[in-house]
């Protein structure tokens, strides 16, 4: 039975705020700040319980090995010696934002029947450029069964930065759907992350099925205003596509092509005069997890807190519930750690629709596991720390211990 899993990126222990981010407000407008990564991590376990609560399968990733000695090793310098704007990329904790992991086509929409991954290079930022070859490691155990096809990452310079950029429609899962590759086009202050050959050769690598797949450009306004990935202003579950007016480049030719596709869309619009871009994107409304509540009860929002503390949004939201719209439930979170680096509950949660037997198990959560994960984050993870800390040779080796406590508590110390 085919099931949507959200698998969480675990918060690691290196966690902190160096705004190496261009484009994504939040992570520059906090940079400097000392970072909590303790309490990031835990806020994350906590989005986790929650969502299992709901009756929600949830997985979970671990956090890679920072700061990234090898990856500073193939530029001819090390921890100690690199530059401050190098060390700090090494450094970073990014692989927790598991929607830029990898875009993932289930089994019913792919020509040979396999749930297809493919690990997201993520070439446009540096800080994230050297996180697919841990993420794949992880991919290729937890996704080894014949179920499922892993897929090396596209060749750069096509800039590829996973489901942030990717939104499906279906009636249900055990169906085909169709599959939206949201791209962006260069040229402004701020990059385009997602390139248009990259979403095609993705499309072509999972064996999709051309009458079926769309690919929209996302709208340069969007990107122009903070909008990083095409998760920051609209997300999609089974049939409801839940939008900002401006996040597409052509809004009606997108919304056309996309009820060509699929009949039965409903599309849940937000109007630039309700909610504007800039709340939009500061409040992260879109980037919810919205989820199909188990035992017909409709859909919920699973949103970060800043949406119910930014008043025009929240006041949209109720009015929408109060309607009898699908969506029916607004469920908040507090991921404000990760938030202040641009990273709200929908960028911290990859989603792959697959039968939860043919996952390896350790990569599974519920309530025991995720007590043993929060009792080593507890003991092992950094309170704070300060920009300056980076230089530290015993954070890093604090940092370092802290990552291989979990693996060994969770028994996946091959990743060691
Ligand atoms: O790629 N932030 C991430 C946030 C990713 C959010 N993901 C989704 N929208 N799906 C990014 O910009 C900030 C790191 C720093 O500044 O240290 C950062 O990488």
């Amino acid at each position: 039975m085919l099931t949507e899993i959200n698998f969480d990126g675990i918060i690691g222990p290196s966690h902190n705020y160096a705004g190496l981010s261009r484009g994504n407000i939040a992570s520059a407008s906090h940079a400097g700040d000392v970072s909590q990564p303790r309490a990031a991590a835990l806020q994350g376990i906590e989005k986790m319980r929650h969502n299992i609560a709901l009756g929600l399968p949830q997985g979970f990733f671990m956090p890679l090995d920072r700061p990234d000695a090898k990856w500073l090793e193939t530029l001819g310098t090390t921890v100690e010696d690199a530059e401050d704007h190098l060390r700090a990329q090494a450094w970073s904790a990014s692989s927790m934002w598991a929607a830029n992991a990898a875009t993932v086509s289930p089994a019913p929409d792919s020509a040979d029947g396999k749930c297809h991954l493919t690990v997201a290079n993520l070439v446009t930022m540096p800080h994230r450029s050297h996180e697919w070859p841990g993420t794949l490691a992880q991919l290729r155990i937890a996704f080894a069964d014949p179920a499922f096809a892993v897929h090396a990452p596209i060749p750069a310079p096509f800039g590829d930065e996973g489901a942030a950029n990717h939104m499906r429609l279906c009636s249900g899962h055990d169906g085909q759907g169709v599959e939206i590759f949201v791209y962006g086009l260069g040229g402004g202050r701020f990059p385009a992350r997602q390139h248009l050959d990259a979403s095609k050769a993705i499309a072509r690598l999972h064996r999709l099925d051309p009458a079926q797949t769309l690919f929209i450009r996302q709208s340069d306004t969007a990107i122009q205003g903070g909008a990083f990935h095409n998760d920051v202003v609209a997300v999609a579950n089974e049939h409801v596509l839940f939008t900002h007016e401006a996040a597409f480049e052509d809004r009606e030719a997108a919304h056309a092509a996309i009820r060509a596709a699929f009949q039965a869309v409903e599309i849940v619009e937000v109007p630039a005069s309700a909610v504007s871009l800039p709340d939009a994107i500061k409040s992260y409304l879109f980037n919810a997890q919205l989820v199909t509540l188990p035992g017909g009860d409709g859909m919920g929002l699973v949103l970060p807190t800043e949406a119910r503390d930014t008043p025009a949004v929240w006041k949209w939201l109720e009015d929408m519930i109060a309607g009898n719209g699908p969506i029916r439930r607004l469920l908040p979170v507090d991921v404000r750690q990760s938030m202040a680096n641009g990273g709200g509950p929908a960028c911290l949660r990859l989603r792959v629709v697959a039968d939860p037997a043919t996952v390896d198990p350790r990569f599974m959560a519920d309530a025991a596991k995720l007590d043993r994960i929060a009792a080593v984050v507890a003991r092992h993870w950094p309170e704070s720390i300060a920009p300056g800390d980076l230089a530290s040779p015993a954070l890093a080796s604090d940092v370092r211990a802290a990552r291989i406590a979990l693996l060994e508590a969770i028994g996946l110390d091959e990743l060691g």
